[in-house]
């Protein structure tokens, strides 16, 4: 066991893609032999756009039950959900109190999700805040996340240092984003050059990991490609093939390189095909396993004993920072 303090989380937006997935949800998995994981269904997040709450309670289970599905072993990890322990919202004011309205001006996701409008909601302004606070709370060296959250861990890190150069050097522990090489960002299928999300209003953009044989076929078979009819990776010009073998690669574990080699000459609805039962192949074991926990008592049970370890961890450090800061009696 390494003495790393691994902490990342998937907002219940809707159900985890194979961008989340092949981004994100691969290295918990992979992380959780060797290090001290934590794991957070960050609901507080998913409102800083609107939500109905009846879904919203559905799609926080959903995801705690795709967690344990792909691989998430709750003797290993600790999984639980944000809203559960309230450490999360108290040291988010701490941190919005010593972070700058203009470095929350340049996040591109604020930028792209807001466009503009006086009406966005503050909290998806603050959003990269709340997101400081779940990583600083848990004293967390490693953050697994897609590279789309890059921006955002370099911001973590620059509040977590100016308050330590302020409060004193341990304050915080100051923590890494790591990335994967291969599915780092899985673009969307019907417009490559966006990164495949769960709130587009296209459902053919993206694969779910709970979507059936028929819409995961219709999904890829129509996948916006080019003309050029030769399959080699090159995202610069050819970024729908490229995004196909890279989700392919990366999901079979073949390098790209060997990709190209077996599909050379082929047309682009061979490679298509070939990834419609790829993909069917790999998600038919984790929609099993999702089905036997989702309606299980396991699952609350699990939830809860999670809720109760993470707070245990929270409460020393948000009682340290409150310390620093002279907050309290
Ligand atoms: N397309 C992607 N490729 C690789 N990694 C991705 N991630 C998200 N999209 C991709 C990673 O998945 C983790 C969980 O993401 P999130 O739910 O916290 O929020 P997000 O990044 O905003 O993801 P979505 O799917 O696009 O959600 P919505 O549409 O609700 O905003 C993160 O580690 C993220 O990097």
């Amino acid at each position: 066991m390494s003495d790393k303090r691994v902490f990342s989380g998937v907002q219940p937006t809707g159900n985890i893609h194979l961008g989340n997935y092949l981004g994100a949800l691969k290295q918990f998995v992979a992380l959780q032999d060797e290090n001290d994981c934590i794991y957070c269904i960050v609901d507080m997040h998913s409102i800083t756009v609107p939500q109905d709450p009846e879904e919203l309670k559905n799609h926080i289970l959903d995801v705690a039950a795709l967690y344990l599905a792909v691989g998430l072993d709750p003797e290993k990890s600790i999984v639980f959900v944000q809203s559960e322990v309230s450490g999360h919202a108290e040291l988010s004011w701490i941190l919005t109190c010593n972070s700058y309205t203009g470095e929350l001006s340049r996040m591109t996701q604020f930028k792209s999700k807001s466009r503009g409008q006086e009406s966005a909601p503050t909290g998806l302004f603050t959003y990269p805040i709340l997101m400081a606070a779940d990583i600083l709370l848990y004293d967390t060296d490693i953050v697994p996340v897609g590279n789309d959250q890059k921006q955002h861990i370099e911001l973590c890190r620059d509040i977590a240092l100016r308050v330590n150069h302020k409060y004193g050097e341990d304050t915080f522990v100051v923590p890494e984003g790591q990335y994967m090489k291969e599915g780092a960002r899985i673009m969307a299928l019907d417009d490559p050059t966006n990164k495949m999300s769960k709130s587009a209003e296209n459902e053919m953009s993206r694969i779910s990991l709970l979507d059936d044989e028929k819409k995961i076929k219709k999904a890829i078979m129509r996948a916006t490609t080019d003309s050029d009819m030769t399959i080699r990776f090159d995202p610069e010009n050819k970024p729908g093939i490229s995004n196909l073998l890279t989700i392919y690669g990366a999901l079979t574990g073949t390098p790209v390189a060997e990709l190209e080699t077996k599909f050379d000459g082929a047309g682009y609805g061979d490679l298509k095909k070939s990834l419609v039962t790829v993909v069917t192949e790999s998600l038919a074991p984790i929609q099993d396993r999702f089905n036997q926990i989702r309606y299980s008592d396991e699952l609350l049970d699990i939830l809860r004993d999670g809720s109760k370890r993470a707070g245990e961890i929270a409460e020393p450090v948000l009682e340290r920072v409150k310390d620093r800061f002279g907050l309290g009696i």
